[in-house]
């Protein structure tokens, strides 16, 4: 999906995360693993950005961006219905709305959103109209996404929601977040506690009375100088180890993750696809691969 920013090149990013080794490298780690192909998404140059819609112009295709999501939950449903862990890829990160949707259809689910941004717009506040930049606060219902055909909620609390690695926010987000119950943490707080202390933390913030986590890793969480393929780079980010100390802790916690998405992959800003190599070794992470094992 390239449709929740203006065209940028992530959706090239699942191939290249193919290409990557994502398959083997799942299997590597002990798990069977099944490609159920890509949805089927709608190119931006064929379509028109503000074509009809409720929000109309102030939230770019985003007819579009639900008619996917829709679809993507329901294959998210129902590969969790089949008893397997759904892994999805991005793709922008407007596909969360979509996982989650489909995540939190039979469950209570907390969410891990680890990022440089904090995808909290709405349509009333958003600087650009990208929906990739409301991806979470449209999962919640925050604002006009509040009503049924958008909002997981209440499935979704947000008090159960908790943010890592933020370091850009818009004023309208900002003000957006410090009203909700969802937890930040910055990268500020990274400085001072410690990666795998705020891993932890964020972890107890989504499994607390849930059925279950869901993972969100947008790659803009890691610093541009080792993911230097996102589609929405930011300085000062984590490093190649904090991002695996991460994962490393999701891995601990894997019976209590329901699902996982990464996102953003950008093959064409990428240099030779280290951002998606990258993506397939902090997927293994998370699914349980360690140094001596
Ligand atoms: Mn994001």
């Amino acid at each position: 999906m390239d449709l929740g920013a203006d065209r940028r090149g992530v959706d090239m990013g699942p191939s290249a995360i193919r290409y990557a080794g994502l398959e083997r490298e799942v299997e590597r780690v002990g798990h069977d693993c099944l490609d159920a192909g890509d949805l089927a998404v709608p190119q931006p140059e064929a379509t028109d950005p503000v074509a009809s819609d409720r929000f109309e112009g102030e939230a770019k295709y985003l007819a579009e961006t639900r008619d996917v999501c829709t679809r993507l939950a329901g294959e998210v449903e129902g590969t969790l219905g089949a008893g397997a862990f759904p892994l999805v890829l991005g793709g922008d990160h407007s596909i969360a709305i979509g996982t989650v949707r489909g995540a939190a259809r039979d469950a209570d689910l907390g969410v891990v959103w680890f990022d440089a941004h904090g995808d909290f717009n709405t349509p009333a506040t958003t600087p650009s109209g990208n929906v990739h930049g409301m991806s979470l606060a449209a999962t919640l219902g925050v604002g006009e996404f509040g009503t049924e055909e958008w909002a997981v909620a209440p499935r979704v609390d947000p008090a159960n929601v908790a943010m890592v690695g933020i370091r850009s926010l818009d004023d309208g987000e900002r003000v957006a977040l410090r009203d909700s119950e969802v937890t930040v943490f910055t990268m500020s707080d990274i400085d001072d506690r410690g990666l795998p202390d705020v891993a932890e933390a964020a972890f107890d913030v989504a499994t607390d009375g849930t059925d279950g986590a869901h993972v969100s890793l947008d790659m803009d969480f890691l610093d541009p100088d080792e993911a230097p393929g996102v589609g929405t780079p930011v300085r000062g980010g984590t490093t190649y180890r904090e991002a695996h100390a991460a994962m490393e802790r999701v891995g601990e916690r894997i019976d209590r993750v329901r699902s996982m998405e990464v996102v953003e992959v950008n093959p064409i800003l990428d240099q030779h696809n280290r951002t998606a190599e990258l993506a397939v070794e902090l997927v293994a992470s998370a699914l349980g691969k360690r140094i001596l094992s």
